[in-house]
């Protein structure tokens, strides 16, 4: 060995590329950054940042960059332990994301101050070596462009060559890697919702508007644009059973449910099925008529692996024994028709694990649903709910099951301003806990909290940014970036 590197090194001097060699073989470090402005607004700006490490496998790692203007403040980050220092900004691994292996993706992103233009950062670095593999866009782009991601993403196996040729070609199969494509049946697995690899999932998607209001906006064109656009995982839908819901003609709300869980299946989205209880908060009051529609879904719809049950969407004003005696009575009735399917259960206090009720979640952990295979509901809205409904999340988060079936970025009356900060935070908080969610809402009513802009679902246009509003941007920022589902 020793003379064959001698030799080696010999003729590389004679050749004059001695330089090749005065690096010995040392571990192989590389990177490339993909850096992309994903929304931005007056005076400030939000931005993704993709490190895929082109080296060998590391364990904790450190990212650096340069922010080219001095007006470029960094607001909060995610993913990774932020900060900065004059213009030098720097981003070290968490625990869970420590270890990058071969061609992985570390998927950070940042807010920051701007005086205006966003010039790119300069001269990434992980873990002290330059990622020279080729950047990102060179301009920044104002709204968020689903890139094509150059990392090795596994590639659909390829059918092997059959004996006998196929009656007619099948095109490309369509679609194979889509979100019910690749978790297929889900189930609660601990504390999480796994897939069909028993691996934990975070469903990341959109909620729709009282269908009695908004049923336009869920048509061929908006759904394309949830899935394809959005990336969407899942659609919850919102039926609602007082103000001019299910209870004024159940056939016809529990047909339209139906329809919308056909045509999430048919592009792979998660169709989660909210009994949406609001007004009278008593979910007992509707145990009749809950128990009538879930038996006629769930007995339709059985055989599908794209279902999930969300029996009570905000029970107010009533204990938690009360919501655990109709969860008990309505689940068996579920089960009968559909025996394998995930079931979320509503919490006290609008959903709040009873903290917007003065209690927390120690009253479910003492007294649980006499059910498997369920989770429990938890909703906020960003510019209500903050630092102890973010507490109380993370603590109950080893004990219970949780399922954001439903939050907003604005306040709790689902309008005022967008509290992008809150909002980050906990987008941030549930990525961590691998808690899935849905935003209130995919639809064009005039309020803040809604993802278009009013007059939307009355076009045909339901991809371009200027029809979204300031929440749906941010929301289809998060959203849309790429899903790492475990697929063994
Ligand atoms: C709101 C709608 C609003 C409607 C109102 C009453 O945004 O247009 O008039 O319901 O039905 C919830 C509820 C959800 C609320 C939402 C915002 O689950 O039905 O929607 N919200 O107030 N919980 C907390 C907030």
């Amino acid at each position: 060995m020793k003379r064959i590197l001698a030799l080696l090194t010999a003729c590389a001097m004679i050749l004059g590329v001695h330089a090749l060699l005065s690096s010995p073989a040392a571990a192989a470090a590389g990177c490339r950054v993909d850096y992309t402005v994903t929304s931005q607004w007056q005076g400030g700006f939000q931005a993704g940042v993709k490190v895929t490490n082109l080296g060998d496998s590391v364990s904790g790692w450190m990212l650096k960059f340069a922010m080219p203007d001095a007006g470029q403040k960094l607001g909060q980050g995610w993913n990774a332990t932020w900060s900065q220092s004059g213009s030098a900004v720097s981003a070290a691994s968490l625990d869970w994301n420590r270890t990058l292996a071969t061609g992985a993706v570390a998927d950070l992103g940042f807010t920051a101050t701007s005086t205006g233009a966003n010039p790119k950062p300069t001269a990434f670095t992980l873990n002290g070596v330059a990622c020279t593999g080729s950047t990102g866009e060179p301009t920044p782009t104002p709204t968020p462009t689903p890139t094509p991601t150059p990392t090795p993403t596994p590639t659909p196996t390829p059918t092997p060559p059959t004996p006998t040729p196929a009656p007619t070609p099948t095109p490309p199969t369509p679609g194979s890697d889509t979100p019910v494509d690749v978790n297929g049946q889900l189930h609660v697995c601990g504390v999480h919702l796994c897939n069909q690899y028993s691996r934990p999932v975070q469903l990341r998607g959109m909620s729709t508007h009282g269908l009695q209001w908004f049923g336009k906006c869920y048509n061929p064109a908006s759904l394309d644009a949830l899935a394809k656009d959005w990336k969407s995982d899942l659609l919850r839908i919102a039926m609602y059973v007082q103000e001019g819901g299910y209870e004024t003609d159940p056939s016809g709300f529990t047909s339209r449910v139906n329809s919308l869980v056909d045509q999430a299946e048919a592009r792979g989205m998660y169709a989660l099925i909210d009994f949406h209880t609001l007004t009278p908060g008593d979910p007992n009051f509707n145990i009749d008529r809950a128990k009538n529609f879930f038996g006629a879904v769930a007995a339709r719809n059985a055989d599908k692996k794209n279902v999930i049950y969300e029996i009570a969407n905000e029970p107010n004003g009533v204990s938690w024994t009360a919501i655990k005696n109709y969860a008990d009575q309505v689940i068996p009735v579920i089960r009968a028709a559909d025996p394998d399917a995930v079931v979320i259960v509503g919490t006290r206090g609008w959903s709040s694990l009873g903290v917007s009720d003065g209690s927390n979640e120690s009253e479910i952990v003492n007294n649980p649903v006499n059910a498997t295979n369920i989770m429990y509901a938890f909703h906020f809205y960003a510019a209500s709910h903050k630092d102890n409904y973010r507490t109380t999340v993370s603590r109950a988060a080893s004990q219970l099951p949780l399922f954001v079936t439903e939050f907003g970025t604005v306040s709790a009356t689902g309008g005022g301003a967008m509290d992008r900060t809150s909002t980050m935070a906990w987008l941030d908080l549930l990525d961590q806990l691998k808690i899935g969610y849905a935003n209130w809402t995919y639809s064009d009513a005039n309020e803040s909290s809604a993802a278009f802009r009013p007059g939307t679902c009355s076009g045909t246009d339901y991809s371009s940014s200027g029809v979204l509003t300031e929440s749906g941007a941010l929301v289809k920022s998060r959203i849309s970036t790429p899903d790492s589902f475990p697929t063994s």
